[in-house]
């Protein structure tokens, strides 16, 4: 009775849904989409208004965003494309299999790239354009695991040769090699991105895009026709900086941005999402943010399925199915295809009765599929007003068949036996013979060959090739001293920190005529912490769209001031966004040919520390530009405590090879530094970037010592600041101090001196990372030149006929100063070390140095302990009287 009533009821549904369908159907053959869209939102309001909940969907069918009859016609030959793609294939495939087979563990990936090379290809034959005289081009960050499909690409090009190929990962062979993953710092003239840290090339896309936007809004470059590609994994859309920043690119309408996921459904280990669909999951989270999202899901093979799919059956089926059953399916045979896919429902089976197994089986996903693939990147490059993501499903290892196809290992495959090499041949139509197949030989066909035509004319069409690193800027003349002067003199008595010190030049930078306008001053939301904020008034924040209210503080004189060319990227709470944006603007010299000039200023604890890993990326892409980490020092920020105090960044900068750091105390140090900074940069355009610290403790700058040597000596890492005035003493000792613990030194120097008759030299030592570099180059070279004259590190001619004792103190870890202790004069290893090791504390700033023991008391102690003499027992003894009392507490 049951089964009657509900079998009715079936029929029923049946005849309404049809009707309601045949009524839109009248209404958008008659009145148009648009008309159709406002019935359907007014039928929305009206059931939400009677009652109906209406679920809240961010989400589209699991079809193809663009319909089959909106699809432009596809411009080139699809044949020779293909067999251009083909080669492509071989020749990437190659390159890793014989890498792997010369040297077992060389690593590489092949199936990356497999799935990738529609997506690639139709690119390279449409729609990248390449910088040159007459258009800036477009800009491509390549999904950095699929590196070996561009350099094969490259490599049909003629510009990468077949003992390049042959010397992939094996950079250092004779002749050169190629680089594992996209590295402009190792192939200056090819890759333009580093891309290949998961997460790093969509903010850094992102930011890029802004970027291009505010050369142009600011009138320095025009930029508004090339557009940002980043080619995405969708693992990779798990990190938290790939998602992190997407409605900036929103907010901002960069239409200039186009992502291109590549969903294979697969990460490394396996399906990335299994249990769920990523393809739904990214597409309501971008459309959540105001993206336009295509979806390029089915190949044309599927287009009469679904224009057979009336009542939906097939659509509904498609946005059942977990991704994990996806995977499944894209490994097994037709028959298995069609017995748990369409075997779902009898009118499912009865839609691909005509098609045979090996047909199903072989129905083509989406961007596997040049037609709609280009269709996507068409309908892309037009779109205004957002950004854009392309979600191209593909399948993971294609064309690998049963050695990696689709399989949990196959990101990790690197190595195929002769039979499945002749698969892989046969499959793609590879122009090898089965003698040389065991060879794996690289294959190129001649010049005149229709494949090598095309391919050249179409690379012709858009202006050159892609990628390429072309370094066409002049370099700008260093801002000439007397900019300077008045920082060389000090603060005559009056107190200032290095922060206010810091602002007052840049502030004066901006003003100059010559440079002014290349400044990029970038700020996470901290700039009245740094007192910056009279430059909001004095150059502007940017905004695209310009200020569109009436500022609470317009009345004042320093208010909130946003326009259109303002010069300062206020980036709200975000290190890693800003972090992105100082690299466009560091290597804009490179991208768009200005020398953009960037200041990033921010809470130094979460700088090298919290987007260490885009300091890296920065130093890879030959970034310019300096990076201010503000109130740093782990005692001379006062209460703020253990989260917020720095004594680690210098530490942090070692790594970085092309990073060059200071910690300069006064004024005049920091004008020194950065005068010189512009000019290897932006004048000699050496490839190297700047961190400076900066801090928030108030004293009075002295003026710069004369002497030839001290701006050399402020440059080098070390110089005698202040010799000790009784030059007769016995008691000799050198007091090494950087940023503002240099003051405790020289408040040493003066105790030492009237109570224990010991003459200390006070030295500002600007950068430990230059003297251990120093030290390393000079031991290195002593080692290779063992029969020539020994050279002498830099710290060591310093410190030449000096004895005593050496003490150095820092508001950072210990490890700075043991770093270059080899080297001091007849005492290796005998210098005494205080600085900052352990967690901060909240106190104020005599409390913090008491407690991490870097004060004038301690350096004292320091001192008289190793010059045998014992004041040890008077400081001792109060830290005794205090830790009774309880105050001193714990010491790491
Ligand atoms: C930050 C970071 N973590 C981990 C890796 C190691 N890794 C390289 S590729 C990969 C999987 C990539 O999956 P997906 O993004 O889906 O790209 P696909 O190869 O599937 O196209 C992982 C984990 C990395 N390169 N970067
Ligand atoms: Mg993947």
């Amino acid at each position: 009775m049951n089964g009657a009533v509900s079998k009715e009821i079936l029929e029923l549904d049946e005849v309404e849904t049809r009707e309601w369908l045949d009524s839109l159907d009248y209404v958008i053959n008659r009145r148009g989409p648009e008309r159709a869209r406002e019935l359907l939102a007014q039928l929305g309001v009206y059931a939400q208004r009677a009652g109906v909940k209406i679920p809240f969907t961010a989400n589209t069918p699991y079809i193809n965003t663009i319909p089959v009859e909106r699809q432009p016609v596809y411009p080139g030959s699809r044949e020779i494309e293909r067999r251009i793609k083909s080669l492509v294939r071989w020749n990437a495939l190659a390159m890793v299999v014989r890498a792997n087979r010369e040297e077992s563990g060389i690593g590489g990936h092949i199936s990356t790239y497999a799935s990738a090379a529609t997506l690639f290809e139709v690119g390279f034959n449409h729609f990248f354009r390449a910088r040159n005289a007459n258009h800036d081009g477009d800009i491509v960050y390549f999904q950095g695991h699929a590196s070996p499909g561009v350099y094969a690409r490259a490599f049909l090009e003629g510009r990468v040769s077949e003992e390049h190929l042959r010397n992939f990962r094996r950079e250092l062979r004779p002749g050169g090699g190629l680089s594992s993953y996209p590295h402009p710092w190792l192939m200056p003239d090819f890759w333009e991105f580093p891309t290949v840290s998961m997460g790093l090339s969509p903010i850094m896309a992102i930011y890029q895009a802004r970027f291009n936007r505010y050369l142009e809004d600011r009138g320095l470059k025009e930029t508004n026709d090339s557009k940002v590609w980043a080619f995405l994994g969708d693992g990779e859309m798990d990190e938290p900086e790939s998602m992190g920043s997407i409605t900036l690119a929103s907010r901002e309408r960069l239409d200039n941005l186009i992502f291109v996921i590549n969903c294979n459904l697969q990460r490394l280990d396996g399906p990335v999402r299994g249990n769920g669909n990523i393809i739904q999951e990214l597409e309501a989270a971008f459309r959540g943010a105001g993206w336009n999202v295509i979806k390029v899901i089915w190949g044309s093979d599927w287009d009469p399925l679904l224009a057979q799919d009336r009542e939906g059956l097939l659509v509904k089926r498609m946005g059942e199915i977990v991704d994990g059953q996806w995977q499944k399916y894209a490994t097994e045979s037709g028959a298995y295809v069609r017995e748990h896919f369409f075997g779902a429902n009898p009118r499912l089976l009865e839609m691909v009765k005509g098609l045979s197994d090996e047909q199903l089986k072989k129905l083509r996903l989406g961007g596997h599929d040049p037609q709609k693939v280009y269709a996507a990147y068409h309908a892309a490059v037009r779109r205004r007003g957002a950004p854009v993501v392309i979600l191209a499903r593909t399948i993971k290892g294609y064309g690998l068949g049963e050695s990696g196809e689709g399989k949990n290992v196959t990101h990790q495959q690197k190595k195929l036996n002769e039979d499945e090499l002749r698969q892989f041949r046969a499959r793609f139509g590879i122009p090898i013979s089965d003698d040389e197949i065991a060879e794996t030989p690289f294959y190129r066909p001649p010049e005149n060959s229709r494949e090598i035509q095309y391919l050249q004319e179409r690379r012709q069409k858009l202006g050159g090739y892609v990628p390429s690193r072309v370094v066409a800027v002049e370099s700008i003349r260093a801002p000439e001293e007397e900019m300077f002067a008045e920082f060389y003199e000090g603060t005559r008595g009056r107190e200032a920190s290095t922060t206010m010190v810091f602002v007052r030049l840049l502030a004066k930078l901006l003003r100059d005529e010559r440079l002014g306008k290349l400044i990029v001053p970038i700020v996470p939301d901290e700039a009245r912490t740094f007192g910056m904020e009279s430059l909001f008034r004095q150059v502007g924040i940017y905004s695209h769209a310009g200020q569109l209210y009436e500022p609470v503080d317009a009345a004042t004189l320093l208010y909130y001031k946003e326009a259109k060319n303002g010069q300062i990227l206020e980036e709200g709470i975000t290190e890693a966004g800003s972090m992105s944006s100082f690299i466009a603007a560091g290597t804009a010299y490179a991208t768009h040919g200005v020398n953009t000039i960037p200041f990033f200023i921010f809470y130094s604890m979460f700088g090298l520390q919290r987007v260490g890993d885009l300091v890296w990326a920065a130093g890879d892409s030959r970034c310019h530009g300096f990076m201010l980490g503000g109130t740093a020092g782990r005692t001379t920020l006062p209460g703020e405590g253990l989260q917020h105090q720095d004594g680690n960044s210098h530490l942090l900068a070692y790594p970085v090879p092309n990073l060059i750091a200071y910690d300069p105390a006064f004024a005049f140090e920091l004008a020194v530094i950065i005068r010189e900074g512009i000019r290897r940069m932006y004048e000699k355009q050496e490839d190297v970037f700047y961190y400076l610290t900066l801090m928030n403790e108030n004293y009075a700058h002295p003026p710069m010592p004369e002497g030839d040597k001290i701006k050399e000596g402020i440059l080098k890492g070390m110089y005698r600041f202040k010799a000790a005035e009784d030059g007769r003493s016995e008691l000799r000792a050198h007091l090494f101090g950087s940023g503002a613990i240099l003051n405790e030194a020289l408040k040493a120097q003066d105790l030492l001196a009237e109570k224990y008759g010991v003459a200390a030299d006070v030295w500002s030592v600007t950068s430990y990372k230059e003297l251990y570099h120093d030290g390393n180059d000079v031991e290195r070279w002593n080692m290779l030149h063992p029969a020539e004259k020994p050279r002498t590190p830099y710290i060591t001619q310093c410190l030449a006929g000096d004895d005593g004792v050496f003490v150095a103190a820092t508001d950072y870890v210990k490890a700075l100063p043991d770093s270059i202790s080899q080297w001091l004069p007849g005492r290796p290893g005998g210098l005494i070390s205080l600085g900052t090791d352990g967690f901060g504390r909240s106190d104020n700033r005599a409390a913090l140095r008491d407690f991490f023991e870097v004060d004038h008391r301690f350096i004292s102690l320091a001192t008289l302990g190793e010059s045998q003499i014992g004041i040890a027992s008077e400081v001792w003894s109060e830290r005794a009287r205090e830790r009774e009392s309880g105050r001193a507490g714990d010491k790491e």
